[in-house]
Protein backbone atom coordinates (compact mmCIF):
# COMPACT_ATOMS: atom_id res chain seq x y z
CA UNK A 1 0.00 0.00 0.00
CA UNK A 2 1.12 3.68 -1.07
CA UNK A 3 0.48 5.25 2.27
CA UNK A 4 0.45 8.70 3.08
CA UNK A 5 0.54 9.48 -1.12
CA UNK A 6 -1.74 12.30 -2.04
CA UNK A 7 -2.93 12.52 -5.94
CA UNK A 8 -4.82 15.14 -7.43
CA UNK A 9 -6.95 14.11 -10.79
CA UNK A 10 -8.21 16.72 -13.20
CA UNK A 11 -10.88 14.88 -15.45
CA UNK A 12 -12.36 13.19 -12.09
CA UNK A 13 -15.45 12.87 -13.58
CA UNK A 14 -14.56 11.20 -16.68
CA UNK A 15 -14.02 7.47 -17.83
CA UNK A 16 -10.32 7.25 -17.14
CA UNK A 17 -10.58 10.07 -13.79
CA UNK A 18 -13.21 6.99 -12.78
CA UNK A 19 -11.11 3.84 -13.18
CA UNK A 20 -7.82 5.79 -12.05
CA UNK A 21 -9.63 7.22 -8.92
CA UNK A 22 -10.44 3.58 -8.24
CA UNK A 23 -7.36 2.07 -8.94
CA UNK A 24 -5.38 4.66 -6.37
CA UNK A 25 -7.59 4.23 -3.61
CA UNK A 26 -7.14 0.18 -3.26
CA UNK A 27 -3.08 1.79 -3.34
CA UNK A 28 -4.25 2.96 -0.38
CA UNK A 29 -3.91 7.09 -1.84
CA UNK A 30 -5.44 10.04 -0.62
CA UNK A 31 -7.30 11.25 -3.52
CA UNK A 32 -8.62 14.62 -4.54
CA UNK A 33 -10.52 15.35 -8.12
CA UNK A 34 -11.32 18.53 -9.91
CA UNK A 35 -15.16 18.65 -11.02
CA UNK A 36 -16.76 20.89 -12.85
CA UNK A 37 -19.38 23.22 -12.17
CA UNK A 38 -22.93 21.93 -13.95
CA UNK A 39 -26.60 22.38 -14.60
CA UNK A 40 -26.99 18.36 -14.07
CA UNK A 41 -24.81 16.10 -12.13
CA UNK A 42 -22.00 14.81 -13.69
CA UNK A 43 -20.12 12.26 -10.74
CA UNK A 44 -22.13 8.81 -12.28
CA UNK A 45 -19.06 7.57 -12.91
CA UNK A 46 -17.80 8.18 -9.15
CA UNK A 47 -20.49 8.36 -7.07
CA UNK A 48 -19.59 4.94 -5.89
CA UNK A 49 -16.63 6.31 -4.52
CA UNK A 50 -18.11 9.27 -2.43
CA UNK A 51 -16.88 9.16 0.87
CA UNK A 52 -19.43 11.56 3.48
CA UNK A 53 -17.14 13.94 4.30
CA UNK A 54 -18.56 14.20 7.75
CA UNK A 55 -16.61 10.81 8.54
CA UNK A 56 -13.22 10.15 9.38
CA UNK A 57 -10.12 9.20 7.40
CA UNK A 58 -12.02 10.67 3.86
CA UNK A 59 -9.87 9.36 1.74
CA UNK A 60 -11.66 11.42 -1.31
CA UNK A 61 -12.58 13.98 -1.68
CA UNK A 62 -13.49 16.58 -4.77
CA UNK A 63 -13.39 19.91 -5.70
CA UNK A 64 -14.91 22.73 -7.53
CA UNK A 65 -12.50 23.60 -10.80
CA UNK A 66 -11.63 24.22 -14.29
CA UNK A 67 -8.50 24.01 -16.51
CA UNK A 68 -9.66 27.57 -17.88
CA UNK A 69 -9.50 29.20 -14.18
CA UNK A 70 -5.73 29.68 -13.03
CA UNK A 71 -6.60 31.03 -9.96
CA UNK A 72 -8.62 28.21 -9.14
CA UNK A 73 -6.10 25.62 -10.40
CA UNK A 74 -3.28 27.00 -7.66
CA UNK A 75 -5.41 27.26 -4.77
CA UNK A 76 -6.25 24.02 -4.84
CA UNK A 77 -3.02 22.35 -5.69
CA UNK A 78 -1.75 24.25 -2.61
CA UNK A 79 -4.61 23.25 -0.36
CA UNK A 80 -4.16 19.87 -1.03
CA UNK A 81 0.19 19.64 -1.78
CA UNK A 82 -0.18 16.76 -4.39
CA UNK A 83 2.55 14.22 -4.73
CA UNK A 84 1.14 13.08 -7.81
CA UNK A 85 -0.98 15.11 -10.24
CA UNK A 86 -2.31 13.50 -13.44
CA UNK A 87 -4.36 15.91 -16.04
CA UNK A 88 -6.85 13.60 -17.59
CA UNK A 89 -9.50 16.93 -17.73
CA UNK A 90 -9.67 17.91 -21.37
CA UNK A 91 -12.60 18.68 -24.36
CA UNK A 92 -11.89 15.53 -25.82
CA UNK A 93 -13.69 15.10 -28.80
CA UNK A 94 -12.35 15.07 -31.86
CA UNK A 95 -15.33 15.80 -33.94
CA UNK A 96 -16.56 18.27 -31.75
CA UNK A 97 -13.52 20.29 -31.74
CA UNK A 98 -14.02 21.45 -34.92
CA UNK A 99 -17.22 23.00 -33.32
CA UNK A 100 -15.09 24.78 -30.32
CA UNK A 101 -11.30 24.95 -31.28
CA UNK A 102 -11.09 28.24 -28.97
CA UNK A 103 -11.99 26.22 -25.52
CA UNK A 104 -9.99 22.94 -26.99
CA UNK A 105 -6.83 24.94 -27.03
CA UNK A 106 -8.20 26.68 -23.77
CA UNK A 107 -8.94 23.84 -21.87
CA UNK A 108 -6.56 21.30 -23.48
CA UNK A 109 -3.44 23.16 -24.20
CA UNK A 110 -3.24 25.94 -21.97
CA UNK A 111 -4.75 23.80 -19.14
CA UNK A 112 -1.68 21.83 -19.03
CA UNK A 113 0.42 24.90 -18.72
CA UNK A 114 -1.78 26.61 -15.81
CA UNK A 115 -1.06 22.94 -14.05
CA UNK A 116 2.75 23.15 -14.64
CA UNK A 117 2.91 26.76 -13.44
CA UNK A 118 0.84 26.52 -10.53
CA UNK A 119 3.87 23.43 -9.52
CA UNK A 120 5.78 26.01 -10.53
CA UNK A 121 4.77 28.88 -8.35
CA UNK A 122 4.26 27.39 -5.31
CA UNK A 123 7.59 25.45 -5.32
CA UNK A 124 6.27 21.96 -5.39
CA UNK A 125 8.83 21.57 -8.45
CA UNK A 126 10.50 18.81 -5.77
CA UNK A 127 7.58 17.38 -4.66
CA UNK A 128 4.86 16.98 -6.94
CA UNK A 129 5.21 14.56 -10.25
CA UNK A 130 3.26 15.40 -13.05
CA UNK A 131 1.39 13.13 -15.97
CA UNK A 132 0.22 14.51 -18.85
CA UNK A 133 -2.95 12.93 -21.24
CA UNK A 134 -1.25 12.25 -24.35
CA UNK A 135 -2.38 10.64 -26.60
CA UNK A 136 -1.84 8.80 -30.51
CA UNK A 137 -4.12 11.56 -31.85
CA UNK A 138 -0.85 13.40 -32.31
CA UNK A 139 0.42 11.01 -35.00
CA UNK A 140 -2.75 12.17 -36.96
CA UNK A 141 -1.32 11.75 -40.54
CA UNK A 142 0.13 8.35 -41.18
CA UNK A 143 3.95 8.93 -41.16
CA UNK A 144 4.96 5.73 -39.89
CA UNK A 145 3.40 2.16 -38.72
CA UNK A 146 3.38 0.76 -35.84
CA UNK A 147 3.97 4.63 -34.09
CA UNK A 148 6.00 4.79 -31.24
CA UNK A 149 7.66 7.43 -29.22
CA UNK A 150 10.15 8.68 -32.14
CA UNK A 151 7.39 8.82 -34.60
CA UNK A 152 6.74 12.47 -36.16
CA UNK A 153 3.68 14.31 -34.92
CA UNK A 154 1.13 15.45 -37.38
CA UNK A 155 -2.05 16.23 -35.68
CA UNK A 156 -5.17 16.74 -37.93
CA UNK A 157 -7.93 18.10 -35.39
CA UNK A 158 -7.66 21.38 -33.38
CA UNK A 159 -7.86 18.82 -30.59
CA UNK A 160 -4.96 17.14 -31.51
CA UNK A 161 -3.13 20.64 -32.13
CA UNK A 162 -4.02 21.39 -28.47
CA UNK A 163 -2.44 18.60 -27.18
CA UNK A 164 0.19 18.96 -29.27
CA UNK A 165 0.78 22.34 -27.71
CA UNK A 166 0.46 20.00 -23.87
CA UNK A 167 2.87 17.35 -25.17
CA UNK A 168 5.43 19.76 -25.83
CA UNK A 169 4.77 22.15 -22.75
CA UNK A 170 5.19 19.32 -20.67
CA UNK A 171 8.59 18.19 -22.44
CA UNK A 172 9.77 22.01 -21.63
CA UNK A 173 8.87 22.26 -17.77
CA UNK A 174 10.95 19.09 -17.59
CA UNK A 175 13.87 20.00 -19.11
CA UNK A 176 13.36 23.55 -18.23
CA UNK A 177 12.92 23.27 -14.29
CA UNK A 178 13.94 19.62 -13.93
CA UNK A 179 10.03 18.39 -13.07
CA UNK A 180 9.40 15.30 -13.02
CA UNK A 181 6.66 15.64 -15.49
CA UNK A 182 5.56 13.34 -18.44
CA UNK A 183 3.86 12.13 -21.19
CA UNK A 184 1.58 8.95 -21.69
CA UNK A 185 0.83 9.24 -25.09
CA UNK A 186 -2.19 6.43 -25.19
CA UNK A 187 -3.99 5.20 -27.86
CA UNK A 188 -7.57 4.40 -27.88
CA UNK A 189 -9.11 2.90 -24.95
CA UNK A 190 -12.65 2.08 -23.98
CA UNK A 191 -14.64 0.47 -21.61
CA UNK A 192 -18.33 0.61 -20.13
CA UNK A 193 -18.06 4.08 -18.93
CA UNK A 194 -16.63 5.16 -22.39
CA UNK A 195 -18.69 8.38 -23.27
CA UNK A 196 -21.35 7.50 -25.16
CA UNK A 197 -20.08 9.69 -28.05
CA UNK A 198 -17.14 8.04 -28.98
CA UNK A 199 -17.58 5.69 -31.40
CA UNK A 200 -16.90 1.66 -29.28
CA UNK A 201 -19.55 3.41 -26.61
CA UNK A 202 -21.46 4.42 -29.37
CA UNK A 203 -21.97 0.62 -31.38
CA UNK A 204 -21.92 -1.08 -28.31
CA UNK A 205 -25.28 0.98 -26.97
CA UNK A 206 -27.04 0.65 -30.14
CA UNK A 207 -26.33 -3.45 -30.45
CA UNK A 208 -27.30 -3.48 -27.16
CA UNK A 209 -30.39 -1.28 -27.68
CA UNK A 210 -31.25 -2.80 -31.40
CA UNK A 211 -30.81 -6.58 -30.04
CA UNK A 212 -33.60 -5.26 -26.94
CA UNK A 213 -35.71 -4.18 -29.15
CA UNK A 214 -35.43 -0.52 -28.40
CA UNK A 215 -33.61 0.75 -31.53
CA UNK A 216 -33.58 -0.16 -35.18
CA UNK A 217 -30.85 1.31 -36.46
CA UNK A 218 -27.48 2.60 -35.59
CA UNK A 219 -25.76 5.61 -38.04
CA UNK A 220 -22.23 6.04 -38.25
CA UNK A 221 -19.53 7.79 -40.28
CA UNK A 222 -16.14 6.57 -41.56
CA UNK A 223 -16.47 2.48 -41.21
CA UNK A 224 -12.63 2.22 -42.95
CA UNK A 225 -10.92 3.80 -39.91
CA UNK A 226 -8.53 1.81 -38.28
CA UNK A 227 -8.18 2.06 -34.48
CA UNK A 228 -5.63 0.69 -32.14
CA UNK A 229 -8.04 -0.69 -29.36
CA UNK A 230 -7.58 -1.24 -25.41
CA UNK A 231 -9.30 -1.58 -22.14
CA UNK A 232 -9.26 1.85 -19.90
CA UNK A 233 -8.71 -0.37 -16.80
CA UNK A 234 -5.13 -1.77 -17.87
CA UNK A 235 -4.22 1.85 -19.21
CA UNK A 236 -4.91 3.70 -15.86
CA UNK A 237 -1.81 1.20 -14.72
CA UNK A 238 0.26 2.36 -17.32
CA UNK A 239 -0.53 6.17 -16.14
CA UNK A 240 0.58 5.41 -12.12
CA UNK A 241 3.47 3.29 -13.78
CA UNK A 242 4.78 6.08 -15.32
CA UNK A 243 4.81 7.94 -12.15
CA UNK A 244 6.88 5.68 -10.50
CA UNK A 245 9.78 4.95 -12.25
CA UNK A 246 13.10 6.60 -11.14
CA UNK A 247 13.48 9.38 -14.39
CA UNK A 248 10.62 11.05 -15.89
CA UNK A 249 9.74 10.10 -19.36
CA UNK A 250 7.48 10.13 -22.11
CA UNK A 251 5.61 6.27 -23.52
CA UNK A 252 3.51 4.78 -25.31
CA UNK A 253 0.71 2.94 -24.30
CA UNK A 254 -1.14 0.45 -26.87
CA UNK A 255 -1.32 -2.99 -27.67
CA UNK A 256 0.14 -3.12 -31.26
CA UNK A 257 -3.44 -4.64 -32.52
CA UNK A 258 -5.46 -2.16 -34.66
CA UNK A 259 -9.03 -2.87 -35.85
CA UNK A 260 -11.54 -1.08 -38.25
CA UNK A 261 -14.50 0.12 -37.15
CA UNK A 262 -16.11 -1.84 -39.56
CA UNK A 263 -15.17 -4.67 -37.91
CA UNK A 264 -15.66 -3.86 -34.18
CA UNK A 265 -19.19 -3.43 -34.89
CA UNK A 266 -19.77 -6.51 -36.65
CA UNK A 267 -18.18 -8.23 -33.26
CA UNK A 268 -20.02 -5.76 -31.48
CA UNK A 269 -23.46 -7.12 -33.21
CA UNK A 270 -22.10 -10.97 -32.84
CA UNK A 271 -21.77 -10.56 -29.42
CA UNK A 272 -25.39 -9.61 -28.89
CA UNK A 273 -25.96 -13.07 -31.06
CA UNK A 274 -26.78 -10.90 -34.39
CA UNK A 275 -24.58 -11.91 -37.48
CA UNK A 276 -24.18 -9.04 -39.59
CA UNK A 277 -22.88 -8.50 -43.17
CA UNK A 278 -22.17 -5.70 -44.95
CA UNK A 279 -22.99 -4.37 -48.43
CA UNK A 280 -22.59 -1.47 -51.00
CA UNK A 281 -19.34 1.05 -50.31
CA UNK A 282 -18.87 5.08 -49.80
CA UNK A 283 -22.20 6.59 -48.17
CA UNK A 284 -23.98 3.95 -49.56
CA UNK A 285 -22.39 1.00 -47.60
CA UNK A 286 -25.20 -0.87 -44.90
CA UNK A 287 -25.22 -3.92 -42.84
CA UNK A 288 -27.80 -6.49 -43.09
CA UNK A 289 -28.71 -9.08 -40.33
CA UNK A 290 -27.86 -12.52 -41.68
CA UNK A 291 -28.83 -14.71 -38.47
CA UNK A 292 -29.75 -13.80 -35.01
CA UNK A 293 -30.46 -15.51 -31.70
CA UNK A 294 -30.68 -12.30 -29.89
CA UNK A 295 -32.52 -12.44 -26.47
CA UNK A 296 -36.48 -11.96 -28.49
CA UNK A 297 -35.76 -12.08 -31.90
CA UNK A 298 -36.20 -8.65 -32.23
CA UNK A 299 -34.02 -8.48 -35.58
CA UNK A 300 -35.29 -10.71 -38.34
CA UNK A 301 -32.70 -12.09 -41.17
CA UNK A 302 -32.35 -8.88 -43.72
CA UNK A 303 -32.89 -6.18 -41.98
CA UNK A 304 -30.48 -3.46 -42.31
CA UNK A 305 -29.21 -2.33 -39.00
CA UNK A 306 -26.33 0.21 -39.70
CA UNK A 307 -25.55 2.63 -42.21
CA UNK A 308 -23.25 5.55 -42.89
CA UNK A 309 -24.67 8.85 -42.14
CA UNK A 310 -21.56 11.12 -43.96
CA UNK A 311 -22.47 14.08 -41.26
CA UNK A 312 -20.62 11.69 -38.96
CA UNK A 313 -17.45 12.33 -41.34
CA UNK A 314 -14.33 14.41 -39.88
CA UNK A 315 -13.41 17.41 -42.41
CA UNK A 316 -9.61 16.04 -41.67
CA UNK A 317 -9.61 11.75 -40.20
CA UNK A 318 -7.00 9.90 -38.45
CA UNK A 319 -7.04 7.12 -40.76
CA UNK A 320 -4.85 4.76 -39.46
CA UNK A 321 -3.71 3.82 -35.43
CA UNK A 322 -1.09 1.29 -34.74
CA UNK A 323 1.19 1.53 -31.28
CA UNK A 324 4.47 0.29 -30.48
CA UNK A 325 4.61 -0.33 -26.95
CA UNK A 326 7.95 -2.06 -26.70
CA UNK A 327 8.92 0.75 -24.50
CA UNK A 328 6.41 0.66 -22.16
CA UNK A 329 6.52 -3.29 -22.23
CA UNK A 330 10.20 -3.62 -21.43
CA UNK A 331 10.74 -0.38 -19.14
CA UNK A 332 7.35 -0.10 -16.66
CA UNK A 333 7.05 -3.89 -17.11
CA UNK A 334 3.19 -2.75 -18.47
CA UNK A 335 1.29 -5.06 -20.60
CA UNK A 336 -2.27 -4.77 -21.37
CA UNK A 337 -4.68 -7.50 -20.29
CA UNK A 338 -7.54 -7.52 -22.46
CA UNK A 339 -7.70 -8.04 -26.12
CA UNK A 340 -10.23 -5.92 -28.34
CA UNK A 341 -12.77 -9.26 -28.13
CA UNK A 342 -12.38 -9.07 -24.79
CA UNK A 343 -12.75 -5.73 -24.61
CA UNK A 344 -16.00 -5.78 -27.29
CA UNK A 345 -17.46 -8.74 -25.09
CA UNK A 346 -17.42 -6.78 -21.59
CA UNK A 347 -18.88 -3.61 -23.08
CA UNK A 348 -21.79 -4.94 -25.09
CA UNK A 349 -22.33 -7.23 -21.63
CA UNK A 350 -22.33 -4.14 -19.59
CA UNK A 351 -25.26 -2.42 -22.36
CA UNK A 352 -27.30 -5.48 -22.21
CA UNK A 353 -27.31 -5.38 -18.84
CA UNK A 354 -28.32 -1.47 -18.60
CA UNK A 355 -31.07 -1.20 -21.17
CA UNK A 356 -32.22 -4.68 -19.92
CA UNK A 357 -34.63 -2.09 -17.38
CA UNK A 358 -36.01 -0.08 -20.44
CA UNK A 359 -36.90 -3.57 -22.17
CA UNK A 360 -38.86 -4.31 -19.13
CA UNK A 361 -40.43 -1.55 -18.86
CA UNK A 362 -41.71 -1.62 -22.20
CA UNK A 363 -42.69 -4.62 -21.94
CA UNK A 364 -44.90 -3.54 -19.06
CA UNK A 365 -46.68 -1.45 -21.77
CA UNK A 366 -44.49 2.18 -19.83
CA UNK A 367 -43.48 4.54 -22.53
CA UNK A 368 -39.53 4.33 -23.26
CA UNK A 369 -38.18 6.20 -25.90
CA UNK A 370 -37.04 4.83 -28.98
CA UNK A 371 -34.73 6.49 -30.86
CA UNK A 372 -31.85 5.62 -33.40
CA UNK A 373 -28.63 7.68 -33.43
P1 LIG B 1 -13.58 12.02 -20.89
O1 LIG B 1 -14.12 12.89 -21.96
O2 LIG B 1 -14.35 10.82 -20.46
O3 LIG B 1 -13.30 12.90 -19.58
C1 LIG B 1 -12.79 14.20 -19.68
C2 LIG B 1 -12.81 14.83 -18.31
O4 LIG B 1 -12.34 16.17 -18.42
C3 LIG B 1 -14.21 14.93 -17.69
O5 LIG B 1 -14.11 14.73 -16.31
C4 LIG B 1 -14.61 16.37 -17.98
O6 LIG B 1 -15.56 16.89 -17.09
C5 LIG B 1 -13.27 17.04 -17.77
N1 LIG B 1 -13.17 18.37 -18.35
C6 LIG B 1 -13.57 18.78 -19.58
N2 LIG B 1 -13.33 20.09 -19.73
C7 LIG B 1 -12.79 20.53 -18.57
C8 LIG B 1 -12.37 21.79 -18.09
N3 LIG B 1 -12.44 22.89 -18.84
N4 LIG B 1 -11.86 21.87 -16.85
C9 LIG B 1 -11.78 20.77 -16.05
N5 LIG B 1 -12.18 19.55 -16.44
C10 LIG B 1 -12.67 19.44 -17.69
O7 LIG B 1 -12.10 11.59 -21.35
P2 LIG B 1 -11.28 10.25 -21.03
O8 LIG B 1 -11.46 9.90 -19.61
O9 LIG B 1 -11.56 9.26 -22.09
O10 LIG B 1 -9.79 10.75 -21.30
C11 LIG B 1 -9.00 11.31 -20.26
C12 LIG B 1 -7.88 12.15 -20.87
O11 LIG B 1 -7.06 11.34 -21.69
C13 LIG B 1 -8.34 13.29 -21.76
O12 LIG B 1 -7.43 14.34 -21.60
C14 LIG B 1 -8.24 12.72 -23.17
O13 LIG B 1 -8.05 13.77 -24.11
C15 LIG B 1 -7.01 11.86 -23.01
N6 LIG B 1 -6.93 10.69 -23.86
C16 LIG B 1 -7.96 9.79 -23.91
C17 LIG B 1 -7.86 8.64 -24.64
C18 LIG B 1 -8.97 7.64 -24.71
O14 LIG B 1 -8.93 6.81 -25.62
N7 LIG B 1 -9.91 7.64 -23.79
C19 LIG B 1 -6.62 8.34 -25.39
C20 LIG B 1 -5.59 9.34 -25.23
C21 LIG B 1 -5.75 10.45 -24.49
P3 LIG B 1 -17.15 16.67 -17.34
O15 LIG B 1 -17.45 15.29 -16.82
O16 LIG B 1 -17.76 17.76 -16.54
O17 LIG B 1 -17.39 16.79 -18.81
P1 LIG C 1 -11.05 9.25 -31.63
O1 LIG C 1 -12.31 8.41 -31.11
O2 LIG C 1 -11.44 10.31 -32.59
O3 LIG C 1 -10.05 8.23 -32.10
O4 LIG C 1 -10.56 9.96 -30.30
P2 LIG C 1 -13.78 8.23 -31.69
O5 LIG C 1 -14.31 7.03 -31.00
O6 LIG C 1 -14.57 9.48 -31.61
O7 LIG C 1 -13.52 7.93 -33.24
C1 LIG C 1 -12.76 6.81 -33.67
C2 LIG C 1 -12.92 6.65 -35.17
O8 LIG C 1 -14.25 6.22 -35.47
C3 LIG C 1 -14.72 6.97 -36.57
N1 LIG C 1 -16.20 7.01 -36.53
C4 LIG C 1 -16.95 7.61 -35.61
N2 LIG C 1 -16.60 8.28 -34.48
C5 LIG C 1 -17.61 8.75 -33.70
N3 LIG C 1 -17.32 9.40 -32.56
N4 LIG C 1 -18.93 8.60 -34.04
C6 LIG C 1 -19.31 7.95 -35.17
O9 LIG C 1 -20.50 7.82 -35.46
C7 LIG C 1 -18.28 7.42 -35.99
N5 LIG C 1 -18.27 6.70 -37.13
C8 LIG C 1 -17.01 6.45 -37.45
C9 LIG C 1 -14.08 8.33 -36.41
O10 LIG C 1 -14.15 9.07 -37.64
C10 LIG C 1 -12.68 7.93 -35.98
O11 LIG C 1 -11.90 7.65 -37.09
C11 LIG C 1 -10.54 9.27 -29.05
C12 LIG C 1 -10.76 10.29 -27.93
O12 LIG C 1 -10.89 9.61 -26.73
C13 LIG C 1 -9.59 11.25 -27.85
O13 LIG C 1 -9.73 12.08 -26.69
C14 LIG C 1 -8.30 10.44 -27.72
O14 LIG C 1 -7.19 11.31 -27.67
C15 LIG C 1 -8.17 9.47 -28.88
O15 LIG C 1 -9.30 8.62 -28.89
C16 LIG C 1 -6.93 8.60 -28.77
Amino acid sequence: MEKNKTALITGITGQDGAYLAEFLLNKGYMVHGIKRRSSLLNTDRVDHLYQDPHEENVRFRMHYGDLTDATNLIRIIQETQPDEIYNLGAMSHVKVSFDIPEYAANTDGLGTLRILEAIRLLNLTNKTRIYQASTSELYGLVQEVPQSERTPFYPRSPYAVAKLYGYWITVNYREAYNMYACNGILFNHESPLRGETFVTRKITRAVARIALGLQDRLYLGNLDAKRDWGHARDYVEAMWLILQQQNPDDYVIATGVSTTVRDFARMAFAEAGIVIAFEGSGVNEVARVVESTSIDHFVEPGKVVLAVDPNYFRPTEVDLLIGDPAKAWNSLNWKPKYTVQELVKDMVAADLKLFERDRILMSNGVEVLKYDE
